[in-house]
């Protein structure tokens, strides 16, 4: 059930979303909602992907956050959500992202399944998300919370598109067959210094849970993913800070690495 009036989730989908595009920061909206719902913070979130739509971007693809312990004590929110990514976040591997462009963006360590069956819910298990994937690619999500000093509730962070802003996928793909998920290993380097570690295993236990917990959440909205989906399973380490000039290189076991500059 939603609190909010058509007209209160346009406004609010309009108001996060040119922050978005302005790169401004915005104070947390349930402080002037606290009674809004989860309902109506989804509701805002598919209103901004309609409004870009509607404008003519593409939604490319689907990101699942705060699903490892780090990200979820690094942000004080204790259950996973999900945004889209519009076609304009999408980053080449290698290339520039502008600084300026952003509020305070940060970087995470990530993993993409890619879908050649459709994954409906609810009920889907990691089994059934094994069976659907075609393969998987490294990634590299940068966020950018809307929000005053990067500091939100999950309703917020929903409502804002889960600080989707940019991506960067790697041209590596491996069969789910052939890879360790659990195992998997991550070395993140900002100009050249470790600043995370971590493996698979610290996304819900399994990189495939946060797929299988995606298309059980869109369930929710009579929606499911479709053959062909790109989803970015979530940061599996906590996420890092990056200034202007700063350059990024993320290792990936078995899956070699991902790198951009920040300018
Ligand atoms: C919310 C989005 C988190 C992830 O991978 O955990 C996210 C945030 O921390 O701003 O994308
Ligand atoms: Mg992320």
């Amino acid at each position: 059930m939603g609190t909010l009036t058509k007209s209160q989730i346009e406004e609010l989908a309009i108001h996060l979303e040119n922050a978005e595009l302005e790169a401004y920061e915005v104070t947390k909206i349930t402080d002037d909602f606290p009674n809004m719902t989860y309902e109506d913070a989804f509701d805002i979130q598919w209103e901004i992907r309609r409004r870009k739509e509607e404008r003519g971007n593409k939604i490319v693809g689907m990101k699942m956050g705060l699903t490892s312990w780090a990200k979820m004590a690094q942000m004080g929110v204790e259950h996973p959500c999900y945004g889209f990514l519009a076609d304009y976040f999408s980053v080449p591997d290698g290339g520039e992202i502008k600084h300026d462009e952003l509020i305070h963006p940060k970087i995470e360590a990530e993993l993409a399944f890619v879908l050649k069956d459709e994954l409906k819910g609810p009920g889907i298990h990691i089994g059934d998300v094994l069976r659907a994937t075609d393969f998987v690619v490294p990634a590299v999500e940068v966020i950018d919370s809307r929000y005053k000093d990067f500091k939100f509730d999950l309703k917020s962070v929903i409502a804002d598109n889960s600080s989707s802003t940019r991506f960067v996928t790697g041209g590596r793909m491996a069969n789910v067959a052939d890879l360790d998920l659990k195992t998997l290993g991550v070395v993140m380097e900002i100009n050249g210094e470790v600043v995370q570690t971590g493996a698979g295993a610290a996304v819900l236990g399994h990189p495939a849970a946060s797929v299988a917990m995606l298309a059980n959440m869109l369930a929710d909205r009579g929606e499911s993913l479709p053959a062909g989906s790109f989803i970015m399973i979530g940061a599996i380490t906590a996420a890092v800070q990056v200034n202007k000039g700063d350059n990024f290189t993320v290792h990936y076991q078995g899956l070699g690495s991902i790198g951009g500059k920040f300018v």
